[in-house]
Parts: structure tokens; sequence; C-alpha cells
């Protein structure tokens, strides 16, 4: 009777954790299902020859319209079509879409991160949504010379089941130069804490959207459109054009793992809007960097601390690949504004027409009033210790 009953609360326990498992599996980050487009539909890949190429089923996803599987070597006018990763990719036709359920957390933030290539040279731009939040992201601008860019573009989940689209907006004469999309993930942020002592919120800029190790091209932010919702928590790209956020696995990075490339001079802008305290003196400092990437110089930034803007030129130093710049300012608000552009459109010196541009990381704003009081504490008790000193020897 005994063992009866201690099977049964083993059973039962079996079954809760089993219930726990089966209602939690929630997106983890990383590659969403058959994100990179790698697995078979049932029926096999299509074959290469472009008429064939509509697929009857892609595993993972709903499509609607014109979506078709397009491996590596596929050619499209007599250029090979490109492949971000892998063999295999999708090509939305006009008005196609792709879409996939995913379950997540009511309430919190979430990036996704995915690869998109243009086809054509036409005006081609991808909406990516997660309704009711929805963004379209421009491909016009190649900002690297391989034709093919990682996004990354953040939603907040108004329920735990939601659906993720991408869709193709174009209505081009020719419907297969829709846009071809690959290596689709999914993070969820987290918002780090303000450190005591700096007023910028992740401002080592660890905290972003999932990049892919094998991916060497950092990964593009767009404008942000909702100042609460971003990639970059607590930063946002104001701009009409992207930065760059990039890797210590490839790109050199002042601080930690992950820094900011600026792009395209005055058109990538980011900022944040930090807590101060009105009428203080406070003290902008960050890192001022190179990304290792043969960025053509001379490299520098425009910053922006309240109504002080000041242009700092990267200088190099055998010993360094970045400087550490300041910028003091009186704070006018209890919050205050801060941005960072670059001042130069610079290109790769390799390809001569990747962008590239100064990297910004590790930003702290920090209250320099409190600065003198702490000397002349100090001063105080050095003062006091060599009274002490004298009175002893004496
Ligand atoms: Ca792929
Ligand atoms: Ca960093």
């Amino acid at each position: 009777m005994a063992q009866s009953s201690k099977r049964s609360k083993w059973v039962s326990l079996c079954v809760l954790l089993f219930a726990y498992f089966a209602s939690t599996i929630i997106a983890e980050d990383g590659l969403v299902a058959n994100g990179d487009f790698e697995t078979p539909p049932s029926n096999g890949f299509p074959s290469m020859t472009p008429a064939e190429g509509i697929a009857t089923g892609i595993p993972s996803w709903k499509t609607n319209g014109t979506v078709e599987l397009v491996a590596a070597g596929q050619k499209q006018g007599g250029m090979i079509l490109i492949i971000p990763e892998g063999r295999h990719a999708v090509r939305l036709g006009n008005d196609a879409e792709i879409s996939q359920d995913l379950k997540v957390e009511k309430g919190f933030t979430y990036s996704v991160t995915f690869s998109a290539a243009r086809t054509c040279a036409q005006l081609e731009s991808l909406n990516v949504s997660v309704p009711p939040a929805s963004q379209t992201i421009d491909l016009q601008t190649l900002y690297n010379v391989q034709g093919w860019d990682p996004y990354a573009w953040s939603f907040e989940a108004e329920g735990d089941d939601v659906s993720l689209v991408f869709r193709n907006l174009g209505m081009e004469d020719d419907p297969t130069c829709g846009p071809i999309i690959d290596d689709i993930a999914i993070k969820k942020l987290f918002t780090p804490d303000r450190p005591k002592d700096n007023a910028v919120i992740n401002g080592d800029l660890e905290e972003g959207p999932w990049m892919f190790r094998n991916t060497s091209l950092g990964v593009l932010l767009p404008t942000n459109l909702d100042e609460e919702i971003s990639s970059l928590p607590g930063w946002n790209v104001e701009s009409n054009r992207a930065v760059r956020y990039i890797d210590s696995d490839h790109f050199t990075v002042p601080q930690g793992k992950r820094a900011i490339e600026l792009l395209s001079g005055k058109e990538g802008i980011i900022s944040q809007m930090v807590e101060t305290a009105p009428n203080k003196q406070y003290t902008l400092t960050f890192s001022l960097g190179q990304a290792g990437d043969k960025c053509k110089q001379p490299l520098a930034v425009m910053a922006f601390a309240g109504d002080q803007a000041q242009n700092i030129h990267y200088t190099p130093d055998s010993n360094s690949t970045f400087q550490t710049a300041n910028l003091n300012f009186t704070s006018k608000a209890d919050r205050t504004r801060i941005a960072f552009y670059s001042i130069y459109y610079n290109t790769r010196t390799d390809d001569m027409s990747s962008l590239c541009g100064p990297v910004v990381d590790d930003v702290r704003v920090w209250f320099s009033g409190s600065c003198k009081i702490g000397f002349g504490r100090l001063g105080l008790v050095l003062g006091f210790a060599f009274w002490v000193f004298v009175f002893f020897m004496g």
C-alpha cells in the first residue's frame, strides 16, 4: 500500500514536470525553428530551375503568396543569387509573406535578428512584424559589398503566443525581384540596471540583439520607432540610416564583447536620455576606437551632452585601438540627451564601398560636481593624518 502510494506520487510528479516543460516551451534565444531554411521540405528541396522552384511547403513556416526556396548557385538573369548562410534561403515575391508562431513571455521585449539581401536594383523593403508591432526595413542602402546584411528589430510581447511575419510589400514588374531572407533568430532582452556611478543604461553596450558567431558582418540596427522598445536597451537609433552592432569575435571592440560602429556620417545617430539633476556639473566619458575593419581614416565622432557638442578625432596610438574622450556639461533638466554620430562618411579601404566608421563603447555620464567634494574630503583626511603623524613623531 505504502509502495503504491509512493509510486503514484512519483507518477504525479512526472506528470507535473512534463506539464511544466510542455507549457514552457518558450522560444529560446537563437535560431527559430528552421530559421536558416536548411531543413528539407517533405518532398525535398526544389530543383534549381527557377520555374520549378516554388516551395510546396517550408518546414516550420506558413507561407502566403509566392515564396520560393532558393539555393546556392542558383542564377537569375546571369547573376548568382546571394544566400546569406548555408545552402538555402527564401525569396518573397510580390506581396508574399512567411510567418511562424512563437511562444514568448508577455510584457518582455524581444529582438529578432534576420539576414536580408535584395535581388534587383529596384527599391526593396521588407516588413517585419509581430502584430500589432510592425516596421518596414529599407534594403536599398547597401551597407557592405557582400550584398546582404543582418538586421535587428525589436517588439514587446503583448501576449504569450505571437506570430512573427516577414512580408514583401513590393509590387515589382518582375515578380522574382523580391528580397531574400535567411538566418532568423530571436532573443529575449533585459534592460541592465543603471550603475550607481553612471547615469547611462547599457553604457557598455553589452546587452543587444542576437548575433551569430559565424557571421562576420555585425548586426545593423535600423531606426527604432518606439523609444521604449529597442534592440539595444536604453539606446535609440534616431536616424534614417542604421548603425552597426559589432562583436569582439570579428571586430576590434574597446570594452567587453560588444560595441557600436557608427556609419553614414550624420545619417547614423544613437542617443539616450539619461537622468540628471538640474544645474549640476556632469562629465560624459566614452571610448572612441576603430573596428579593425580596414576603415579609411580619419575617424571622428560628434558627441552631444545637453547643450554641449564636441567633435573628437580618433588619433591612433600604436599601443591601443581606442582612446578615452570626455565632454563636460551642465545639466539643464532632470533628463539630458546624449548622442553620437560619425563626422565622416567612411568606407573600407579594401573594397571602397562597404560602410564603416568610428566605434563607441563604455559610455558614462557621472556627476563631476561630486569630484571636488571628494578631493576636499581627501584633503581633510590627509591633513588629519599629517597632524597625527606630527603628534606621534613629536
Ligand atoms: Ca540558410
Ligand atoms: Ca562593450
